[in-house]
């Protein structure tokens, strides 16, 4: 099996956003042709462009033999068994995963944008990537560090 390395953002912020995130790494662990290969700490943060509480988030890097869409599909099946409802842009969830990055692709569908379009804008997604690979490298968009000075005014705490 060829494995890629990909990472996936995690973010819940309604019930008990802390279970659902821990459950959720432990399901990610259990995809098929998958390894959970690292995981950050679990950090609360302000929302962004949302309202609601603060969420939880964390990122996971996974290797995987899933191709892109595949994975897709593998992660809304688990927000939807959290319950996941979308009743309009950016409501309170009780889980979002977001592939944030795909090895080394740039992929442009209609099912998927990757890298994750806004990911460089948000420190609930930069602090906790680069807390597990601190030297990634986005496809296209170059060292993820880099974007770090410019989410400094985002309130994220380590739990
Ligand atoms: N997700 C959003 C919008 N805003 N804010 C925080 N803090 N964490 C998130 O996961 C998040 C958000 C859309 O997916
Ligand atoms: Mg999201
Ligand atoms: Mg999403």
């Amino acid at each position: 099996m060829s494995a890629t390395p990909c990472y996936i953002g995690i973010g819940a912020n309604l019930g008990d956003a802390q279970d659902t995130v821990r459950r959720t790494i432990a399901m990610l662990g259990e995809l098929p042709q998958t390894r959970l290969a690292a995981q950050s700490s679990l950090f609360s943060t302000a929302p962004v462009d949302a309202g609601g509480d603060d969420y939880i988030n964390a990122v996971v890097r996974l290797d995987t033999g899933l191709q892109p869409l595949e994975l897709l599909h593998a992660l809304q099946a688990i927000e939807r068994d959290f319950g996941r409802e979308r009743p309009y842009r950016n409501a309170p969830r009780t889980l979002d995963l977001d592939i944030l990055v795909y090895g080394s692709q740039v992929i442009a569908s209609d099912a998927l944008t990757v890298p994750h379009p806004r990911m460089t804008q948000r420190a609930f997604v930069l602090i906790p990537l680069l807390q597990i690979d601190p030297f990634i490298t986005i496809p296209g968009l170059g060292p993820a560090h880099a974007f770090v000075p410019g989410v400094a005014g985002q309130a994220i705490r380590k739990i």
